[in-house]
């Protein structure tokens, strides 16, 4: 493509310039290989982005839209429905935990978790405490890029443009370097949600409404939650009358190994969010999943019957091509054994990954499930750029991962085999060596 065929479209979380002057373009996908404009095929080191776990091009699901779209294109989705959002949203509800019944649906996991943090305040409000506004994330987290996302989220390049966003304040992250090239959970760092305590004893829980984080950080360089952590944060919470959010958009629908990260590592919140693998990044599509206690709580506090409990809501939330997709997507988990599937090729992965030690350069690594990164060291002040040139030359190799921050990322899709995680982390291997 020439420049004036790259002009007008401005890319989202791209250096636009260096793209245009080295672009990189798919044309087709088919299982878990792309095909590049210049013919060449792609391994897909990400699944897409944490989307496409089932591989791409699934027949099953391609049929689903296309029967879809011929079907029922549209159906507003106020005040009206279609029959397939009441049966994905059942159908959700089997693959989470127990007491996660109530089902939103949002376009994108950014609406899941702005909608996840507005019904965390208007609980409380139903509840007559008003007060209880005060939202939690965590540095490194990433929920998101609307304004509730950015202003729990804790990776600064994404806020730091935009002013101010709302009442927010953060934990500390768990990584560590005591933690160094954990594999799997980490041993240390329980204690670090006890400064939940610190920030209840700063504001009072009578106006904190929620705590928000992702059981895994993801985009922040696949961190998992140090052993002990999630359940503590649990325990504080109920103690003091705060919703725990757990936003699943990368962990949800098989990628720890497990249905969700709350049910790998057993622990279960009040509201979880979803998006990305639950329709395999066919058509795009979020959600948030709340306890039954929530919604009864919206039910029985909204006034006559006529009355809209949750005045919120998108044009495309349950939209019919994305029902389909995710009914025919998760039909395709459960029928295929993919998440027992992630479980049993997750150690391949973790011995791989973890061979790299002692590569120059490579400052941790960390794996769960089928995700896992390496943490590289900065040139001068620079920590964004070894990782960007290792996922240029990867690509360059014919293997798409992901570089973000100082760290490169894998999310391998569900059917991977043993010979390809060899291959992927070799040309990791390859590439980091010949960095300066
Ligand atoms: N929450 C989490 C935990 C996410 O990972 C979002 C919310 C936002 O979802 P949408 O659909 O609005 O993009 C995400 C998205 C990466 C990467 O490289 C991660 C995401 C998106 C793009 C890249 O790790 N996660």
């Amino acid at each position: 493509m020439n420049q004036n065929e790259m002009r007008a479209y401005w890319m989202p979380f791209t250096s636009n310039r260096a793209f245009k002057s080295d672009p990189r373009v798919m044309v087709a996908a088919q299982g878990r290989y792309y095909t590049a404009a210049d013919g060449r095929r792609i391994f897909d080191g990400l699944s897409g982005l944490w989307t496409c776990g089932l591989g791409h091009g699934r027949t099953e699901i391609v049929e689903a839209i296309g029967r879809q779209a011929g079907e029922l294109d549209y159906s507003p989705a106020f005040n009206f429905a279609h029959p397939k959002a009441f049966q994905l949203a059942e159908r959700i509800t089997d693959f989470m935990p127990e007491g996660l019944t109530r089902v939103f649906f949002t376009g994108s996991g950014s609406e899941a978790v702005d909608t996840a943090l507005k019904m965390a305040r208007a609980y409380w409000r139903k509840r007559g405490q008003a007060g209880k506004t005060r939202l939690i994330g965590r540095i490194k987290g990433y929920h998101g890029v609307n304004f509730g996302g950015i202003s729990v989220g804790g990776i600064v390049g994404n806020r730091m443009l935009y002013g101010q966003g709302i009442e927010a304040d953060h934990l500390p992250h768990t990584l560590s370097t005591r933690n160094a090239f954990s594999r799997g959970q980490p041993a240390q760092g329980a204690v670090l949600a006890d400064e939940l305590l610190n920030l209840i004893a700063l504001h009072d829980a009578a106006n904190i409404a929620a705590v928000i984080v992702e059981p895994v950080a993801g985009s922040a360089g696949v961190i998992p939650p140090p052993q002990g952590y999630l359940a503590r944060l649990r325990e504080i919470c109920t103690e003091h009358n705060i919703l725990l959010i757990f936003d699943e958009v990368i962990t949800g629908f098989g990628r720890m190994g497990a249905n969700t990260g709350a049910e790998a590592f057993g622990v279960t919140p009040d509201l979880l969010t979803l998006a990305k693998q639950v329709t395999n990044g066919a058509v795009p599509m979020g959600a948030v999943v709340a306890s039954d206690e929530i919604y009864q709580c919206f039910m029985d506090n909204s006034g006559a019957e006529h009355m809209i409990e949750l005045p919120h809501g998108y044009t495309y939330s349950a939209h019919p091509l994305a029902c389909a997709a995710g009914l025919a997507t998760l039909e395709l988990l459960e029928r295929d054994g993919m998440v027992e599937r992630v479980r049993s090729m997750a150690p391949v992965l973790e011995d791989a990954i973890h061979a790299l030690r002692g590569t120059p350069l490579v400052s941790d690594i960390r794996n769960c499930g089928l995700a896992a990164a390496l943490t590289l060291e900065p040139r001068g002040r620079d920590a964004v750029i070894r990782p960007y040139e290792v996922a240029l030359k990867c690509w360059h190799k014919g293997f798409y991962v992901r570089n973000g921050g100082d760290t490169l990322q894998l999310g391998l899709p569900f059917t991977v085999e043993a010979a390809e995680i060899d291959a992927v982390v070799n040309a990791i291997g390859e590439s980091v060596r010949e960095l300066e």
